[in-house]
């Protein structure tokens, strides 16, 4: 009997007919005539089974996809498979896949292995739809779908790296360092678990041009702990002379008062390895040390997804710290890595997730005040590369240092410096008879400490006056 029709039964009888399901105590009549009454049972009418739930699909690293879900139904004695395959970057036009193909299934787990005339490194949208079949018809489709980007061969990843990190050297740490005359220093700074070590493990990789390399930083998976506790400095190497130094700090979870005075003493001194939060957020740091050059703000486009409004005033009041440093007199250098750009596509449900991508980071872009954020997936050893992930690291890696030339983050200690300097050459010309007697070194003594430190100054100036 074709699926989904009625089915002319006794009406009387249980024991001749059994359903599937018990049927109302009413009709399980034991003494029925089989030959005199045949009826429409109302509750025999046959249904579709209900549709699966907690569809799943996992990627592996050969890209065949292990599919999972679960059925409440008793009755979803069969499955049909649906697997369709889109290219990343063109349009997702439903009815015309690249590549589909379909499966019955009788358990509820598949193991599909990538279609053989579709080219592996090449980025692809899969969807996946799941209906359950029983006698009474097929459930409605649970669907999902998975993203991947396009992958490049350990050789190719590796030449694509040097050649980038051989241009970023020549060009532009040579122009910082013609500059400057120092090797940049970068403070990388984000919320909790938003992957600002995995960012400073990542870029040492791609300088380096050799994803193999071991974590030079300690990263966990997300959960209640935080992973970094203190600030630690990473200098990695760029070619055969230049070296660029990453400041990874503990994490800056919320915009509070507290956290903004902590931000604003980072971003006007200079940070000490193994500072911890309390010392950093110790106000007297502020005029110690140069400041770092530039800064990476790391998001997550996970948590940008998931936590829309708070990430966004989050990025709003870091925005504005930024951009009125050391008390108003700096305009801090930073851009942005928006981290997690794999995740965010493996798990984008929308049909256009490049589109999704684009919107992700153009709301990033908004609220961060600037146009320079960057999608990144921060590789994990032995990751496979990405041309365009490779391509987005040196990007920010390039516009960071233009930005940090151009850029005096010391400005305001230099004036506080020249400001001190001012007020003791007047000290020196209003007492100029006082000071006859204790010579060039001692005046020399008292202005350099009335520089540095205005107690001890105070109590210099005070001592000399009074000789
Ligand atoms: N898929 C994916 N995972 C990432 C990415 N970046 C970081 N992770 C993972 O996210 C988790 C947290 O990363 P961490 O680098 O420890 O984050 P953090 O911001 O330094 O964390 P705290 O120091 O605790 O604030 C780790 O499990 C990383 O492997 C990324 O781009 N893609
Ligand atoms: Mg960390």
């Amino acid at each position: 009997m074709p699926f989904g029709q009625l089915r002319h039964v006794c009406i009387r009888c249980y024991y001749c007919n059994p359903p599937q399901t018990p049927w109302p105590s009413a009709v399980n009549h034991p003494s029925c005539s089989c030959v005199r009454s045949m009826a429409i049972h109302p509750e025999f009418v046959l249904k579709p089974p209900a549709k699966p739930t907690d569809l799943e699909v996992i990627v592996r690293k050969d890209k065949s996809l292990v599919i999972t879900w679960r059925s409440t139904d008793s009755r979803a004695s069969l499955f049909e498979l649906r697997i369709c395959y889109y290219p990343f970057e063109g349009p997702i036009i439903r009815d015309s896949p690249t590549k589909s193909s379909v499966h019955e299934v009788c358990g509820a787990a598949k193991h599909v292995l990538h279609p053989g005339d579709l080219p592996k490194a090449q980025a692809w949208v899969v969807k996946i739809s799941l209906k359950a079949k029983s006698e009474g018809g097929e459930s409605e489709s649970a669907e999902c779908q998975v993203t991947w980007e396009g992958e490049l061969s350990d050789e190719e990843s590796k030449n694509d790296l040097r050649e980038r990190a051989w241009t970023f050297d020549r060009q532009d740490l040579c122009a910082f360092m013609e500059s400057k005359k120092k090797h940049p220093e970068v403070l990388v700074l984000g919320p909790q678990h938003h992957g600002k070590s995995s960012f400073v493990n990542h870029v040492r990789r791609c300088l380096r041009g050799d994803l193999s390399l071991n974590d030079e930083l300690d990263t966990a998976p997300a959960g209640a702990e935080e992973r970094t506790i203190e600030a630690k400095r990473v200098s990695i190497e760029v070619g055969s002379s230049s070296r660029m130094t990453f400041i990874d700090t503990p994490a800056f979870s919320t915009m509070n008062a507290d956290t903004i005075r902590t931000l604003q003493t980072l971003l006007s001194s200079s940070v000490h390895d193994g500072a911890r939060r309390l010392d950093l957020a110790r106000d007297e740091l502020s005029w110690v040390g140069a400041p770092p050059h530039a800064m990476i703000l790391v998001i997550s486009l996970c948590h940008w997804r998931d936590q829309a409004d708070e990430m966004r005033t989050y990025l709003e009041k870091m925005a504005r710290v930024l951009k009125n440093a050391s008390g108003g007199t700096v305009e801090f250098p930073y851009v942005v890595a928006a981290t997690h750009c794999d995740k965010f596509l493996m798990e984008c449900q929308q049909d256009d997730p490049c589109k999704e991508l684009d919107k992700a980071v153009r709301g990033i872009k908004r609220s961060a005040l600037t146009n320079h954020v960057y999608a990144i997936r921060n590789c994990e050893r032995e990751s496979a590369g990405n041309a365009r992930n490779n391509k987005a690291t040196f990007d920010l890696l390039s516009q960071l240092l233009t930005k940090a030339r151009n850029q005096d983050t010391a400005r305001s200690q230099t004036s506080f410096v020249q400001r001190w300097f001012r007020r003791g050459r007047r000290a020196i010309e209003e007492n100029r008879h006082f000071l006859g007697g204790v010579g060039v070194g001692g005046t020399l003594l008292a202005v350099a400490w009335h520089c540095t430190n205005p107690v001890g100054s105070a109590a210099v100036g005070f001592l000399l006056l009074g000789a």
